[in-house]
């Protein structure tokens, strides 16, 4: 990885280059040579850095913005997570979005659509709910739910006593890098409700249905399906336990064309070997403790810890006390298949 190897850019500057580049950025153009090494890397070197958020750090502050702003004038009242290495972007890591969104007892957000896809992870609180294209959700502790692109979505917190706090994951940042973002307010403001049971819940295909849209059917994943499948399943990965991703049952695939779910079981004792792998990942702890290795740098999490994997970062989770631990992540893996991005690599030394 020599860049002064023939192959790559190795002009030095001279007077003459100088002036030919000034005359050059005049009409508006440029030498490639003179940024050819760093716009083609050898190999991705993300500006996002590993990063850890703690939850009870971020807990009281979260709580905080609930009597500081409406619902109604922030649209949603969500902490996002920014990454250290580029904060000038709203993304926890690579082109992900990720944020802690607070809901108080009775409060019901508008409805809205946008191209940007969106995802939820409930981290506390009973009484949540979403309303996804017509269909009323019902989500608690640890249940998992998708938003896909473009559906018209509006939720709330029906309990009398609690705040509801769940972690939105959206693609904003890459909605934005390709220039595509749309965004809608609903007309009349709130969704009439079709159904308060989830029309594909129950994985029966209505009579005369063919699902063709290119997201999962099924909105909503419970913790406690998600969590016995786990259990039971005997396979693990060395490289992330027992590992299932969050599937579209029509395909088998994601349940987003932009992002996809895992939920990892790292039984008690497990300690991962080291791969590496295009994509970015966001990691939530939900379940149990534990600590993952990511670019040489150990973090410890707890229940509701977020920490963030960049692009080719070198990473190994592990599980050193006597209790399950359960790790949620979502990534950017569809996108770095459908284009023949993803690359895999373990560590063998
Ligand atoms: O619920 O649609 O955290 O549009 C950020 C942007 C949540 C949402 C966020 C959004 C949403």
């Amino acid at each position: 990885m020599d860049d002064t190897a023939i192959g790559r850019a190795r002009v030095s500057d001279t007077p003459e280059l100088k002036e030919y580049y000034k005359e050059l950025a005049a009409l508006d153009a440029g030498a490639l040579w003179t940024v050819a090494n760093e716009i083609e890397p050898w190999y991705p070197q993300p500006r996002s850095v590993p990063t850890l958020w703690r939850y009870e750090e971020l807990r009281p502050l979260v709580r905080k913005a609930l009597p500081l702003v409406q619902a109604d004038d922030a649209g949603r009242r969500v902490v996002m997570l920014v990454n250290p290495g580029r904060r000038e972007l709203s993304a926890a890591v690579g082109l992900l979005y990720t944020g802690l969104q607070i809901m108080g007892p009775g409060e019901a957000m508008t409805a809205h659509r946008h191209q940007a896809s969106a995802l939820r992870f409930v981290i506390e609180g009973t009484g949540a709910w979403t309303v996804v294209d017509g269909q009323k959700i019902r989500v608690g502790p640890r249940d998992f739910a998708i938003t896909p692109n473009n559906t018209w979505h509006e939720h709330g917190n029906e309990s009398s006593d609690a705040p509801v706090i769940w972690q939105d994951g959206l693609d904003i940042p890459l909605v934005n890098a390709l220039d595509a973002g749309f965004y809608e307010v609903l007309p009349g403001l709130y969704q009439p409700v079709e159904s308060s049971t989830l029309r594909y819940g129950g994985h029966l295909l209505p009579y005369g249905d063919i699902w063709r849209k290119p997201y999962s059917p099924i909105f909503a994943y419970p913790w406690d399906e998600s969590y016995a499948a786990l259990r039971s399943f005997p396979v693990q990965s060395p490289f992330d336990g027992v590992i299932m991703e969050y599937s579209n049952p029509v395909t088998g695939g994601s349940v987003m064309p932009t992002m996809s779910a895992h939920l990892q079981l790292l039984a008690p004792g497990f300690v991962s070997q080291e791969h590496r792998h295009t994509g970015s990942v966001v990691y939530t702890a939900a379940l149990g403790r534990g600590y993952s290795v990511v670019d040489g740098q150990r973090f410890d999490w707890q229940e509701g810890d977020i920490f963030c994997v960049p692009s080719w970062a070198w990473h190994s989770h592990a599980n050193v006390s006597s209790e399950d631990a359960v790790l949620f992540s979502f990534n950017d893996f569809p996108v770095m298949r459908s284009l023949g991005f993803y690359r895999e690599e373990a560590r063998c030394d």
